[in-house]
């Protein structure tokens, strides 16, 4: 099968600068044809402590296009983002051309905010409440099915922010499945993602979207990210999971690879792993 690789260059969602530059860092030397969207550079982020919806329609716009260039491709695809409030898009597009996907979401923090929660308006930490259908403010371009939160798995979970509370009430509310990184370090890699297929291709009959934050590995070996958090997978643990992905390939309609921020990066020591999984993914 053909793989068809998008760049969602784009920040807005996030007060860390950098993340923009993922897409063309990543990409730089990759070989074949892609398609690279970047923001605006004029754009001047907002950084107001009260604004609750940051950025809100400069984002839209962006996630307009990458929606539609990802919708009208037929072919695998692989979104390389950008923060991952860039996945609101690829997730949706890829929702539209296959309404009975389900997704999980690898990642250290569950992105399951709202407008209503979120206590600093950093739109990349509402995506995955948003791919279930909630805060429909970011996602006016798209007019199909929402990911049935049945049917969505978190990987990786271990942030431990002041305002967690809330956003945990909204996952348990909306019936998500959360596996911890603790999860993954006392059972098998193998044990968790065969539960989290399981959940999310609801017993392998459907096909599934999935989400990889780079945040979800520790910041000692990937520091190139823009909220890292300590006590993350290991080397051994992300070849692990990379490799059980490749082993589900044919399950996997597209993948995001998300949040790299090649201005924290040290020695391009996260560059390299973010390109090796890259071209694991590549179908
Ligand atoms: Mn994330």
């Amino acid at each position: 099968m053909q793989t068809t690789i998008f760049g969602g260059g784009s920040d807005l969602g996030v007060h860390i600068n950098g993340s923009s530059l993922g897409p063309k860092t990543i990409l730089k030397n990759y070989q074949k044809k892609y398609v690279l969207l970047e923001q605006d550079k004029n754009i001047k982020k907002s950084l107001k402590k009260d604004d609750l919806k940051k950025n809100l329609s400069s984002l839209n716009e962006f996630n307009t296009k990458l929606y539609q260039e990802i919708e009208k491709e037929n072919n695998y695809s692989i979104m390389v983002g950008g923060d991952h409030s860039t996945s609101i898009a690829s997730g949706l597009a890829s929702l539209k051309k296959n309404p009975h996907l389900g997704i999980i979401w690898i990642d250290a923090h569950l992105d399951y905010n709202t407008f209503k929660s979120t206590i600093t308006g950093n739109l990349h930490g509402l995506p995955l409440a948003s791919l279930n259908g909630l805060n429909q403010d970011l996602s006016k371009f798209h007019d199909g099915p929402y990911f049935d939160p049945k049917k969505t798995v978190v990987v990786g979970y271990r942030s431990l922010e002041k305002n967690a509370n809330l956003e945990i009430e909204n996952i348990k509310t909306m019936g998500v499945t959360v596996f911890t990184t603790n999860d993954l370090k006392e059972n098998s890699i193998t044990k968790i993602m065969n539960l989290a297929f399981k959940i999310a291709t609801d017993n392998y009959q459907n096909d599934l979207h999935i989400s990889f934050d780079l945040d979800v590995i520790d910041p000692i070996i990937a520091p190139g990210v823009s909220i890292p958090e300590i006590n993350g997978l290991n080397e051994q643990e992300v070849f692990e999971i990379t490799n059980y992905l490749t082993t589900k390939k044919d399950y996997i309609k597209s993948f995001d690879l998300v949040e790299y921020n090649p201005l924290n990066d040290i020695n391009d020591k996260t560059l390299k792993i973010a390109q090796n999984i890259l071209n694991k993914m590549v179908k």
